[in-house]
């Protein structure tokens, strides 16, 4: 599929995604929906990518939430195929094997801050203002944010943001841990550029293992939970990386990760 919602770039083993609908804050169509959920399908057996990078073209929005004109006219059944497709691509996001950043560079709303939570890092500009609005034009969040919200910074704060529907701004949600970091923008893509390349040559074995047993971790009991991490820490052993790691360790050298 060619693609001209979004652009994709592959460099040193880090995967750009850029949202490029900048006219319209690039907010998510139905288009960039079916090239987003490509992409990614695409990318869930990549060899070549170790690290997944999100953001959006121009300086004042990474994604201004869902474009609002698709949802004028919609039947309930239509628009439930939609948001079905739009959770789908977003939960193969949340289950690529390998770590995937947020590089929020501006307004990031409704489906936008959905798309974020379903990354494991979210990095922000100091610019960046961040909601949940749905419930200004009579909705909720469709697209995780109830779920992926309160888990992030917890019932209270979820039901505060959703109902309210206010903006926050990045070192607010950076306060409650809805983002990791927060930069100057100017400082925004070096940052970004920075933890990319650093898990880029991390031990791409052992980061899916720990991305599999924290993301499925919720779902099961604390005690299932902590057996799966050991069944996990184990099956590391079954993976040169950890031969090169304890060796690099023993040998006062860095180590070299295949
Ligand atoms: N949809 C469509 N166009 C948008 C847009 C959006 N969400 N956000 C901005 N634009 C367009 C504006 O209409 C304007 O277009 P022109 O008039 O120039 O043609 C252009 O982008 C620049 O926007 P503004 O002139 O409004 O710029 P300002 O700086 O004054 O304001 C703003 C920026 C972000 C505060 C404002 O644009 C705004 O409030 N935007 C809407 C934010 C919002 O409510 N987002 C939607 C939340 S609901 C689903 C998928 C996802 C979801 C649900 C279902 N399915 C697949 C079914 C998620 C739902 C949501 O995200």
């Amino acid at each position: 599929m060619t693609y001209s919602n979004i652009i994709v770039t592959t460099e040193n083993r880090i995967t750009t995604i850029k949202i490029n609908r900048e006219k319209a804050l690039n907010a998510l169509n139905e288009k960039t929906i079916v090239e987003l959920h490509d992409c990614i399908d695409q990318l869930s057996q990549s060899e070549d990518t170790k690290v997944v990078v999100i953001t959006g073209v121009g300086k004042k929005s990474f994604i201004a939430g869902a474009d609002i004109t698709m949802f004028e006219g919609k039947s309930p059944t239509s628009i439930r195929k939609l948001i079905l497709k739009l959770q789908e691509t977003l939960n193969k996001l949340e289950d690529l094997p390998f770590p995937v950043i947020a590089s929020i560079n501006g307004y990031c709303l409704g489906g936008g801050i959905e798309l974020a939570m379903a990354c494991d890092l979210r990095i922000a500009s100091s610019t960046a203002i961040i909601g949940q609005p749905e419930i200004k034009l009579g909705l909720i969040p469709g697209a995780g944010g109830t779920q992926r919200l309160s888990r992030i910074v917890g019932t209270g704060r979820a039901k505060e943001i959703i109902f309210l529907g206010d903006n926050v701004d990045a070192e607010s949600a950076k306060s409650f841990g809805l983002v990791n970091w927060v930069v100057p923008p100017e400082n925004l893509e070096e940052k970004t550029l920075k933890i990319a390349s650093r898990l880029a040559k991390g031990p791409s074995f052992a980061l899916n293992m720990a991305k599999e047993v924290i993301n499925r971790g919720p779902e099961s009991s604390l005690l299932d939970a902590i057996r799966m991490e050991a069944e996990l820490f184990a099956l590391c052993f079954a993976h040169e990386d950890v031969k090169e790691g304890v060796n690099a360790f023993l040998n006062k050298r860095k180590p070299n990760f295949k």
